[in-house]
């Protein structure tokens, strides 16, 4: 089937006047649908990454519900999917399974961003959207991905790339390697703290990066998180540190010259004092106390899931050229490393806005 004849597939009974590849996602291939009324968004789902489509759909459907009737929605925009001729929310073919939601008008996604208003936005976005999940059901969710960030078993992951080699491409990459064996004690920093349960599991987005949040073109506030696919059972450590990774460095994930990438403490307050506007209450001294190795470590795993694919031949990010993963595995060890040499200020900043009413 054509990618017109699928979007058909989906009864929205508008006239299709052009589909075209959309976006820099790095897992789904989306497509932006122009008819005349209105625009979707098409995409083909990477089965691959996701075999359970289904127990995924319903994830988004549940969270979205749930989002839409909570009390302080007002003003909260969420994805909304179209049923298929199959009568769910996915059209399966030969060529994979689609779906179709509506592109949310007036919106537009950062890739790299200087404003500290926007950040401090993307905070907010991001600490509601947690604290909005407080009373959700976790047990109701799939695990879309298992041990999605489980740092210490994607260390595990790692060495066992590293042994296979399976690209041939190990003797490249010494430095980095030994970047990542030298931080096996701290992977596990976060996933034992969750284990003895002084850190609690909620539900979280897991895919934080600063292109998963829609802004409006009019208000220029934000307006949702999209990329609904990862939401599970996690910590809220996750969701601040992915967002960090991504927003607070001064070059975009794959930037080459590592000169210019540098992890920038005034945009991590920012993100840091509206995210915990954002969340309120809903936030433990212990996970306050955290936030800064969530940052680390996000980036850390980040950095190391890059390599790993790198090592494996790339058979999970979509690369654009052969060193493409060896490239943001780079970007990301030296966020890392900048991040080790700020501890102490990126925990001041913590208790800054904690002890401003942030929290409180
Ligand atoms: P991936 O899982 O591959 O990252 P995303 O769901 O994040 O896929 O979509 C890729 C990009 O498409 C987003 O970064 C955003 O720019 C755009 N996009 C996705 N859904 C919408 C939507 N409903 N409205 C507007 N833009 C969207
Ligand atoms: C992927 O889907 P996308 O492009 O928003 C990945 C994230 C990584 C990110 C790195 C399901 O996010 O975990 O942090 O790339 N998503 C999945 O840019 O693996
Ligand atoms: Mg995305």
């Amino acid at each position: 089937m054509t990618l017109n004849e699928i979007v058909k597939q989906f009864n929205i009974n508008d006239k299709i006047n052009d589909i075209s590849p959309y976006g820099e996602g790095h897992i789904n291939d989306t497509y932006l649908v122009t008819c005349d009324s209105n625009q979707y968004i098409l995409q083909r789902i990477n089965t691959k990454v996701f075999p359970n489509y289904y127990g995924l759909m319903d994830n988004i459907q549940q969270v979205t519900k749930f989002i839409h009737s909570s009390k302080n929605s007002e003003n909260s925009v969420c994805l909304k999917f179209y049923q298929s001729s199959q009568g769910d929310l996915t059209f399966k073919d030969e060529s994979g399974c689609y779906r179709l939601c509506d592109f949310i008008k007036d919106s537009y996604v950062y890739q790299t961003v200087e404003d500290a208003s926007v950040l401090e936005e993307a905070g907010k976005c991001i600490g509601l959207f947690i604290s909005q999940l407080d009373s959700f059901d976790a047990s109701s969710l799939c695990e879309v991905i298992e041990n999605f960030h489980h740092t210490a078993i994607r260390f595990d992951t790692f060495n066992k790339s590293l042994k296979q080699n399976k690209a041939n491409r190990k003797n490249n990459v010494e430095k980095e390697i030994e970047f990542v064996l030298n931080r096996k004690q701290f992977a596990c920093e976060i996933v034992s703290k969750i284990d003895s349960k002084e850190l609690p599991l909620r539900v979280t987005h897991n895919d934080t990066k600063l292109n998963n949040i829609l802004f409006s073109n009019t208000t220029k506030k934000a307006l949702c998180l999209i990329d609904l696919d990862t939401i599970m059972p996690g910590s809220l450590l996750y969701d601040f540190g992915d967002a960090v990774r991504f927003a607070c460095s001064t070059a975009p994930e794959d930037e080459k010259d590592l000169d210019k990438v540098h992890f920038d403490i005034s945009l991590y307050e920012s993100f840091t004092k509206g995210f915990l506007e954002g969340i309120g209450k809903n936030i433990t001294p212990l996970e306050l106390e955290m936030l800064n190795v969530g940052a680390k470590m996000m980036t850390f795993e980040c950095g190391m899931r890059f390599l790993t694919d790198y090592l494996d031949g790339d058979e999970y990010f979509k690369v654009k050229y052969a060193e493409h993963n060896l490239v943001r595995a780079r970007t990301q060890f030296k966020l890392v490393y900048e991040m080790e040499q700020k501890e102490q200020q990126m925990r001041d900043i913590a208790y800054k806005y904690y002890s401003n009413g942030g929290v409180q």
